[in-house]
């Protein structure tokens, strides 16, 4: 039996459990457009700012973040600057960064590539092969992510922009949730939000992804035949720990329809500014003493992982 769209009594492609709709491509195409202007209106910030940093990868969720940004730019009459890493991932970043050109090219958007090995000497793939020589202990995930918010961070201060807009999305503000309740560390818990202002040398940031699934981003760019990058990081899977809270997420979500959201929104709204002035210390920032970039030590993560690597790479 074919499901008929709530809206308008065609074809439905999706069913969308937690917001009792099944929905035509059409109106999906318009009910996730819908969801992500109210949750800029929300967050107030994008009405206010003139031009934007938006990180894309090239995956389903930073091109649906591009346009989607692309969209609401036209109304609120701020200008978009592309951010795209080249992290050296073998052909995982060859197809992401020619995958997220491809959107930037379509929508006329100016955009910059910083390629990691050209522009720093080293990339996530040497990351991966010398990271224990090198004496870098974290997970190469959480390298490559610090090595992103820096470059983020860096680029939209260069070009002097008033933020850096990303694609997390609504598994991940879950993930986060879930992660740091287990971790017990509160701090970074009451730091979880849809917005950061921007504070010394760090540019605000926006998550205006909050309340959209990873399936349904999928089904976006689908639907409307955006080209993105398909494929997952290699290095992906040995997030085990993501991958169980992800699984178990998705599983809750099945029993329990709208549990995501519902759990994301509460705690955004109501728990987070709550805890965040109880909880959220405030660290002195200071220039980092090589790269002048903000640090709570003398040397910031990024310069340390880059001499780091520097040093191991010319031993080899
Ligand atoms: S790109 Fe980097 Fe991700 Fe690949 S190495 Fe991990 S963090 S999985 S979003
Ligand atoms: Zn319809
Ligand atoms: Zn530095």
């Amino acid at each position: 039996m074919t499901i008929k769209c709530t809206m308008c009594g065609r074809r439905a492609v999706v069913k969308l459990r937690y917001a009792r709709l099944s929905l035509c491509p059409e109106h999906f195409i318009e009910f996730i457009e819908k969801r992500f202007k109210k949750t800029i209106h929300k967050v107030k910030v994008l009405r206010e700012v003139n031009k934007v940093v938006v990180a894309v990868s090239g995956g389903k969720d930073s091109v649906t973040l591009l346009h989607l940004m692309h969209k609401v730019s036209k109304e609120l009459g701020f200008k978009i600057i592309g951010l795209t890493i080249d992290l050296g991932i073998g052909e995982y970043s060859i197809k992401s960064v020619n995958k997220a050109i491809k959107n930037y090219e379509t929508l006329g958007i100016s955009y910059k590539i910083v390629n990691l090995r050209k522009e720093y000497g080293f990339s996530i793939d040497d990351i991966a092969k010398y990271r224990k020589r090198a004496g870098i202990r974290k997970p190469i995930c959480s390298v490559c992510g610090a090595i992103k918010r820096y470059i983020m961070n860096k680029l939209a201060l260069d070009i002097g922009v008033d933020a850096v807009v990303t694609g997390h999305n609504l598994d991940d503000i879950v993930y986060y949730i879930f992660s740091t309740l287990y971790t017990g560390r509160i701090e970074d818990l009451a730091r979880i939000s849809i917005y950061t202002p921007s504070k010394y040398k760090l540019v605000a940031k926006v998550k205006p992804l909050a309340y959209i699934s990873g399936k349904e981003t999928l089904l976006y760019v689908m639907l409307r035949r955006l080209p993105f990058n398909y494929d997952v990081c290699p290095y992906a899977r040995l997030r085990t720990f993501h991958e169980q809270i992800r699984k178990t997420s998705n599983m809750l979500e099945e029993k329990i329809p709208g549990l995501k959201i519902t759990y994301a929104k509460m705690f955004l709204e109501k728990i987070n500014p709550v805890i965040y002035p109880y909880y959220v210390r405030e660290k002195e920032l200071k220039e980092c003493k090589i790269c002048k970039m903000p640090t709570t030590s003398e040397i910031c993560a990024f310069c340390k992982i880059k001499l780091a690597m520097e040093k191991v790479l010319r031993d080899d």
